[in-house]
Parts: structure tokens; sequence; C-alpha cells
């Protein structure tokens, strides 16, 4: 262990819990007849010409190597005999909300970060024995009430939980003690970390640097060159140093959903329909997660993949729906060209109350 790490975080316990393969976990609690299938959410595959995306797939379907964000004609070529489900929002933010009212009773403060996973300040607790036997409490709680399994880290600092809970999923604790955080953050890739996608990782790479340790050792000011600023937080992430909070309040920043057409169309009938559904989609959640909004943006890509947005800022919050769905046509055709659209969204921002999540339900 590297000096210092343990006496600087040893005093805060943190539980990140993150849901397994949740949309498609859902779909196979309520259908029985799916368990130990290979089953995949996401868009329709078409006999292999379906042109969306996988949103997530069970870890049967895993293992025929289909996994989040790929196409779903490729996830259709991997495993033809997979169940294909389309997504069923509604239900995955009733089941959210009922996972995360569990772990509101549990009396800590708590963040959530996406549809599917929690941060808690378990530091209460006092030591991290104590801790652990509370996470194995709530994956009894969730399994016996809902049929579904999570997995959940327990680190001195919410990245290292979030590492942690990914390490052993399905169904997995992992804890990481603060004497423990440098042997276990050390062998991991950088990808490991929260926030490098690909394009950073291939950065890294560039640099010979493929794992943590590496990153701890490299010379800071050769990474500060090519990184920027952002290489301190990295160095720091890397060392296991990160005094970010459980934030009780976690500000709502957008709430959007788009779709990809089976055809690359040009019809504006059809497209002006499917705007009118967006809005109309985006507007339910809005009005479930009991919030009004001011912005109103549009996304069109064109075929070859060229991408256009255009948000307008109403002069007063609003949950009309027929107000959005009127902004939502108007910028529609100020950034409509005639040219063919493989895909268009609606997103809403700029909320007037701050007790939700942010929600991309993307397809
Ligand atoms: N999701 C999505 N599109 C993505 C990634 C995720 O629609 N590109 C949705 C579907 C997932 C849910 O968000 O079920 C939660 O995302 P996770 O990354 O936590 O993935 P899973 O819970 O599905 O799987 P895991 O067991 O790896 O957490
Ligand atoms: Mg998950």
């Amino acid at each position: 262990m590297e000096p210092g790490i343990a006496q600087r975080t040893s005093q805060r316990i943190i539980l990140h819990l993150d849901m397994d393969s949740f949309y498609a976990s859902v779909e196979m609690q309520e259908r029985p007849g799916l368990r130990g299938k290979p089953v995949v959410i996401g868009a329709d595959p078409d006999n292999g010409k379906g042109r969306g995306v996988v949103a997530t797939c069970s870890y049967e379907a895993r293992a025929f190597g289909i996994r989040s964000a790929m196409p779903i004609s490729q996830a259709f070529v991997l495993c033809p005999h997979a169940v294909f489900l389309p997504p069923d929002i509604p239900r995955y933010v009733k089941a959210s909300a009922d996972v995360m009212l569990i772990l509101k009773a549990q009396g800590f403060p708590i963040q959530q970060v996406s549809i599917d996973e929690a941060f808690l300040d378990v530091s209460q607790m006092g030591t991290f024995p104590a801790a652990s036997d509370l996470a194995a409490r709530i994956k009894d709680t969730i399994l016996s009430r809902f049929g579904l399994t999570c997995s959940i880290g327990l680190a001195p600092t919410k990245v290292v939980a979030k590492i942690a809970s990914d390490v052993n999923k399905p169904d997995g604790l992992t804890i990481v003690e603060p004497e423990n955080i440098f042997s276990f953050l050390a062998p991991m890739p950088v990808r490991k970390i929260p926030g490098i996608g690909k394009k950073a990782e291939a950065d890294l790479f560039e640099l010979g640097i493929r794992t943590i340790r590496d990153l701890t050792t490299f010379d800071i000011q050769v990474l500060i060159a090519r990184f920027g600023r952002s290489a301190i937080a990295l160095k720091d992430v890397a060392a296991g140093i990160d005094t970010s909070e459980v934030k009780e309040q976690d500000v709502v920043k957008s709430i959007s959903r788009e779709t990809t057409f089976t055809n690359d169309t040009d019809d504006e009938q059809l497209v002006a329909a499917t705007i009118d559904k967006l809005a109309e989609e985006v507007c339910r959640n809005l009005s479930d997660e009991d919030l009004h909004c001011r912005t109103v943006t549009v996304k069109v890509r064109y075929q070859g993949f060229v991408t256009k947005t255009k948000a307008r800022t109403l002069p007063h919050y609003t949950g009309d729906r027929a107000t959005v769905r009127t902004c939502a046509h108007s910028l529609l055709c100020d950034i409509f060209d005639g040219r063919k659209i493989r895909l268009i969204g609606v997103r809403l921002s700029s909320f007037d109350k701050h007790d939700a999540r942010q929600m991309i339900l993307g397809v």
C-alpha cells in the first residue's frame, strides 16, 4: 500500500450498488420462462436487418459476446436464437423506484446516479465488517422482494466503491478496505476508471499506460502536457484519492428519448408523427418525475451520421405536452434540410425542481 492512503480515507465507508443486467432481469423476473435464456433488450433485430442498438442483455447473452450499445444486427449474428424484446421503460422506472425505496429506507445519505445504481454513505456503520453485513441484508431484501440481483462495492471512496461493485458481477459483494486500495486498483486496466472511455484509453495506451499502476508511476508533467489539468485528478483517482461526497440531492439534468428509423426517411409526415410520439414520452417521464422544464432540444441524425441539434429555452417552466410538442416541431423545421433522416430525438432540460436523477432513455 502507498503511504498515506489509509489515513486519508479510513474515516469513510461508501457503498455502491448496481443492479445486474437491469432491464433484462426485470423482464426475466416477470416472465419466468425467460430465465436461463439469452435475452436481449433493445431495437427490433428484424432478422439481422434491424438498425438500432442493444440496451442491455442477460448474462447468458453476454456469453455470446453481446453487449450494451452494440448494433442489434451484430447481436443477431452473435446469437440469432436469443429472445429479443423491446424495452418497456415505464416498467423499469417502476422497478428502479422500488429498489431505491429499499435503499432510502436504510436511513443513510443516498445519491442515485442512474436508473439502476446508487451510492450510500454508510460511514456510520463504523467498520467494514458491519457495513458488509448491511450490504448482504440489502441484497437479500432486494432479491426476496423483487426477485432481482444486484452487485455491491464497499470502499473508502466513491470511485473505488464503483469499481468494486463491477468486479464480481453478477450478484457480487466486493469489499476494499483502506489498506487494500492500492493492491486492488494497481492491476486494473485504466478503462475501469469511471470516465475513461475508448478515446482516453487509446491516448493512454499511446503513452504506454495500460494499468492503473502504470498511471501512478507515470510522469505527471508529461500527463499534464497531454491531457491538461484533468491529469491531476486522474493521478489522484489512480492513487485511491477521491474526496467527492455522496450528494443527497442529485440534480436532474435531462430527460431524453430518441428513435432510429427502420429505413432512413425524408417522409415529413412520418418524421412529424415520430416527433409527436417522442415529445409525448418525454413529457410523461417529466410528469412521473414531478418536474417542469424550460429547454427543449431536438436532435436529427442524417444519413451518413451527420448530427444536428437545436435547443430553445422557453420563457416559462412548463410540463404542458402541447407546448413541448409545438416547440419540438418548430425546432425540427429549423434543422430539417430535406436530407434523409436516420434518427431523431427530443430532450427536455433546465428543470425547476432538483429531486431526481438524470434519465437517458434511448433505444
Ligand atoms: N442501458 C441502455 N443503454 C446503454 C447502457 C445501459 O439502455 N448503452 C440501460 C439498460 C441497462 C440499464 O441502463 O439495464 C443499466 O445499465 P448498466 O450499465 O448498469 O447495465 P446492466 O444493469 O444492464 O448490466 P450490469 O449487470 O453490467 O450492470
Ligand atoms: Mg447495472
